[in-house]
């Protein structure tokens, strides 16, 4: 095991895998940038170091500072979180060559995964379903004219380098690809340095459902079940479920299987999210997140494992000690991102924080490194808590949720508690007959009102 571990990243998150490592008795190196100083993170971490002012670019994002100070205090491991470094192969690269573990996927798959096309071939080839379309890079108009036809109208033309909905062009007929294609290809170049595109068949009332995998280094691959993430805004996701009011046990094994199946033949390691569109009971993969996600909490919640700790195991080289038929699903959970935003524009409020009063009982968790009179800082994020409720059933954990917002005191700044409260009591969001498009939908009827 490791003899101490560096926490590469700020925050709610840093705060869980510092949480995680001190349960394994690891010892922590907190890093922070000069906005950071008071953070939750640095006072409760063994030991911490500054590593640069408050721009990303020039703290979180500083790899050579980062391997400084993961040499000067002694770390053997360094562990990304999420955002920032988390999915930069080159650093996961480099963390290696300095002697040190990277806790996460290897630098080859994480790579491997970036480039959505690459992906998409692979995940093909290893007989995981794919949302009909082209077969790799698109080389020119005439090519995705062919690929467009044999798929049918509406299409989407996608950058490789892209993913979380950057670079993304619709076309709803064959009078508007030529414009699409060019919008697409320019739009890549500019913001990847990278003009490859692909084109998918358009779903248009898709859920988004993603599955959690985690693999050992000796050739185990379990799966956690799925988290239906359809509730987002600009790609921002907002709230999520686990596990998705639409799926049964079955369909849940049935892609369980086939993505285990998949990662065990790929060679995969550690943590890693497959997400798939569905719609009319079909699994459409699209992309693979090669990081532990901000969701993961309700995950952990319904299967009762810490996935953190399990990365950390893994990655030091021990066998997850479980298979599939270990991996049982007890209730229901829903997690609700409390953003430091106006809750009907979506404008970030820094500010100091003047009252912090988290909610409590049975079946709540809050993830958050808040306290009261800390300054939200405007540099980073705006997401300030997680607030996380389990319960026997999905009624019943939307009751726990809307009990629980409701005691979550936050004052000092404005929070999307509000809006949550809303869907919560929303009869759709209820019945979960829902889509990717039915939260945009339910802000813009609100802001109408
Ligand atoms: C799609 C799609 C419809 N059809 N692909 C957006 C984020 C990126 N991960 C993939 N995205 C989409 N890909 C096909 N073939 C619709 C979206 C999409 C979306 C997906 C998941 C969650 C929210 C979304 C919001 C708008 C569009």
């Amino acid at each position: 095991m490791f003899s101490k571990i560096l926490i590469a990243n700020r925050g709610e998150i840093a705060l869980r895998i510092l949480r995680a490592c001190r349960e394994l008795g690891i010892p922590t190196v907190a890093v922070h940038s000069t906005a950071d100083s008071d953070a939750m993170h640095v006072r409760l971490a063994d030991e911490a170091v500054c590593i640069g002012p408050p721009a990303s670019r020039d703290s979180y994002l500083n790899v050579a500072a980062i391997l400084s100070a993961a040499t000067i205090t002694g770390a053997d491991a360094i562990h990304p979180g999420y955002g920032f470094l988390s999915e930069n192969a080159d650093f996961a690269e480099t963390v290696e060559a300095h002697g040190l573990t990277f806790i996460g996927p290897t630098a080859d798959h994480i790579r491997m995964m970036g480039d959505k096309i690459t992906a998409k071939t692979t995940m093909r080839a290893l007989g995981v379903p794919l949302v009909p379309g082209s077969d790799g890079a698109l080389e020119n108009l005439e090519q995705a004219r062919a690929v467009a036809d044999r798929v049918g109208y509406p299409v989407l033309i996608k950058a490789a380098a892209g993913g979380g909905g950057r670079g993304m062009k619709v076309a709803a007929t064959a009078d508007d690809l030529e414009e699409a294609w060019s919008v697409a290809r320019t739009e890549a170049r500019a913001a990847f340095g990278n003009d490859e595109v692909y084109l998918e068949k358009y779903l248009d009332r898709p859920r988004h459902i993603e599955l959690q995998i985690m693999a050992d280094t000796h050739g185990n691959v379990v799966h956690f079940g799925e988290r239906d993430c359809s509730l987002q805004r600009r790609h921002q996701k907002l709230l999520e479920e686990a596990g998705s009011p639409a799926l049964d046990a079955k369909q849940r094994d049935e892609i369980g299987e086939i993505a285990t199946s998949a990662l065990k033949k790929l060679g995969y390691r550690n943590a890693g999210t497959l997400e798939f569109l569905y719609q009319d009971g079909q699994f459409c993969f699209i992309e693979m997140n090669t990081r532990l996600q901000v969701e993961h909490p309700v995950t952990e919640m319904v299967c009762d494992v810490d996935l953190v700790r399990e990365q950390i195991r893994i990655a030091a080289g021990e066998p997850l000690g479980y298979d599939q038929k270990d991996i049982h699903f007890s209730g229901h959970a829903i997690e609700c991102r409390i953003n430091a935003e106006d809750p009907r524009t979506f404008m970030p409020t820094p500010g100091t924080i003047s009252v912090f009063h988290p909610p409590g009982g049975l079946g709540v968790r809050v993830d958050s490194a808040l306290y009261a009179g800390y300054r939200v800082p405007p540099y980073y994020d705006s997401m300030i808590a997680k607030l996380i409720v389990r319960a026997p059933t999905r009624l019943e954990a939307i009751q726990r949720m809307r009990r629980a917002l409701d005691e979550f005191v936050i004052e000092g700044v404005k929070t999307v508690i509000p809006l949550h409260l809303k869907i919560l009591d929303d009869p759709q969001f209820r019945s979960g007959d829902y889509t990717i498009h039915w939260l945009e939908k339910f802000v813009a009827a609100l802001n109408a009102e």
